[in-house]
C-alpha cells in the first residue's frame, strides 16, 4: 500500500477548484476473474460482540465478477470541479468488532473514531508502516477526534482484535469513487484530457491506466484487478 501513496498521491500539491465546462464523465466496471480466497476468523474475546468463527472472502466478488469497495482515483490533478459540500465529519466506527465503512474516502482533514460496541477496542491507523493514529475506546458511544493531514492510504487495525481491518484512502483531489456491489462507478464533471486513473483494493494493490476524458461525454473504462 506504500505504492498507493507513492504513485498516486506522489507530492502533496495544492489543487485548484472551480467550475468546469464541458466536463465529461468516465463510467466503468471493476471486475477480477481469479479464484477468490477465505480468510477464517477465530474471535479469541468478546464474542458476544463479536460473534464466532467464520470465513470471508478475501474480496467481494459478485456473480459477473464485478468487485466491491475498489477505491478509483485520478492521479495528481491539479485543478477541477469543487470538492462536495464539507458536511459531516467523516466517521470511522468501530461496530460488531467491524470497521464501518470498512472502505472509504476522505479529503485531507478531520476523521472521528466512534465506539459503537460495549467493549474496548484500540484502533490504530498506519500510513505504511508508520502509525497515523493510535487510541483506545474503552467505552461505548466513545469519539476521539484525530487528523489525516496528508494523502495516501491508511490501513487500520484495532490492537484488541487483531482480524478487524479497515481501509481510509486520502485523496488530495475530488476525482474519485468507490464502486459499488456490481463493481460500477462513475467519476464525474472531469476537464477533458488525458489522466492516469488508479483502481485499488487490498487484496490486489492498484493497477494504474490511462484514460481521455472528451468534453460533455460519458467515456467507458473496464478495469480488471489481478492477483
Ligand atoms: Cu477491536
Amino acid at each position: 500500500m506504500i505504492a498507493f501513496a507513492a504513485t498516486v498521491a506522489g507530492p502533496t500539491q495544492a489543487y485548484d477548484e472551480g467550475s468546469v465546462a464541458g466536463g465529461g464523465s468516465i463510467e466503468g466496471k471493476v471486475v477480477f476473474n481469479g479464484a477468490v480466497p477465505m480468510r477464517k476468523i477465530i474471535p479469541t474475546k468478546d464474542v458476544e460482540v463479536c460473534g464466532g468463527i467464520r470465513e470471508e472472502p478475501m474480496i467481494q466478488v459478485g456473480p459477473d465478477k464485478g468487485v466491491e469497495n475498489v477505491v478509483v482515483y485520478l492521479v495528481a490533478v491539479a485543478k477541477g470541479k469543487a470538492w462536495p459540500t464539507k458536511g459531516k465529519t467523516p466517521e470511522l466506527d468501530n461496530v460488531k468488532c467491524r470497521f464501518e465503512p470498512e472502505v472509504q474516502v476522505i479529503r485531507t482533514g478531520p476523521l472521528d473514531v466512534i465506539n459503537k460496541d460495549p467493549v474496548l477496542h484500540n484502533t490504530h491507523g498506519y500510513y505504511g508502516k508508520r502509525t497515523a493514529f493510535n487510541m483506545a475506546l474503552p467505552n461505548q458511544g466513545q469519539d476521539i477526534p484525530t487528523e489525516l493531514s496528508r494523502p495516501g492510504a491508511v490501513r487500520v487495525d484495532c490492537d484488541a482484535h487483531g482480524w478487524m481491518e479497515g481501509w481510509i484512502y486520502v485523496v488530495d483531489n475530488p476525482y474519485y469513487a468507490i464502486t459499488g456491489a456490481d463493481g460500477k462507478f462513475t467519476i464525474a464533471d472531469v476537464p477533458p484530457g488525458e489522466y492516469d486513473l488508479v483502481a485499488i483494493h487490498s487484496f490486489t494493490g492498484p493497477v494504474q491506466q490511462k484514460v481521455t476524458v472528451t468534453a460533455s461525454k460519458p467515456t467507458s473504462l473496464p478495469i480488471e484487478l489481478k492477483k
